[in-house]
């Protein structure tokens, strides 16, 4: 459990809800979540089977770069390194990127995906993501700024050379380190970013 708040950050009693590209519809029936790209082993998985996967349960703040930070969220998911294992990962994967059923994506670096904390997250504060937070699926890495956080992810892709996601291509970071503040590309604190973004 976190007992401090990252410099630049505030408490807020709820989340606040983004969808850049509007909330998707989903057919949990049609729904799969693969693991892609640089791995031995393709992996898919429908949303029953991911639910029997669950083996993580803990309770981690959740913050979002633009200032807002949301303590104490309990988080049950799947360890992601479980998932990379499962998938042998391979050796010149650096990358982690995730994509989403509406179009959105977020790239995330290999060692931190493959944090024991970074899980893909299916239930929230004790009951399935609602709609709203990115039901069925959704990457959690609490080190990270919440629009790594790819609500309604349907791919994990592994790959070796850098790409932009959704915010990173509007100049946010590449990895985006909370403890770091590493808000905006080439530049890790808050304070004079050299693309001032929103
Ligand atoms: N698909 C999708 N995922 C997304 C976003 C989005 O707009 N679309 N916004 C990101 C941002 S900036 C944040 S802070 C969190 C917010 O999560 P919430 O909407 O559950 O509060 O989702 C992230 N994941
Ligand atoms: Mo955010």
């Amino acid at each position: 459990m976190e007992t401090q708040v990252p410099k630049g950050q505030k408490y807020i009693k709820k989340f606040i809800y983004y969808a850049a590209l509007g909330v998707p519809e989903v057919d949990i029936t049609k729904y799969r979540l693969t693991v892609t790209g640089l791995v031995e082993n393709k992996l898919e998985f429908s949303y029953e089977e991911l639910l029997k996967m669950i083996d993580v349960d803990y309770v981690r703040d959740f913050h979002c770069v633009t200032g807002w930070s949301v303590k104490d969220v309990r988080w049950e998911g799947i360890k992601i390194r479980r998932l990379a294992d499962m998938a042998k990962v391979k050796e010149n994967a650096k990358w982690a990127v995730f994509y989403s059923l509406d179009g959105y994506t977020s790239v995330v670096p290999v060692e931190d995906v493959l944090h024991e904390d970074a899980i893909i997250a299916l239930r929230m504060n004790g009951k399935p993501l609602t709609l709203e937070s990115g039901f069925p699926a959704r990457p959690f890495i609490p080190h990270l700024y919440g629009w790594k956080s790819a609500k309604w992810l349907t791919e994990i892709e592994f790959v070796d050379k850098y790409v932009d996601g959704f915010w990173e291509e509007r100049g946010y970071h590449e990895r985006g380190n909370v403890w770091e503040e590493e808000r905006f590309k080439g530049n890790s604190g808050r304070h004079t970013p050299k693309r001032p973004i929103l």
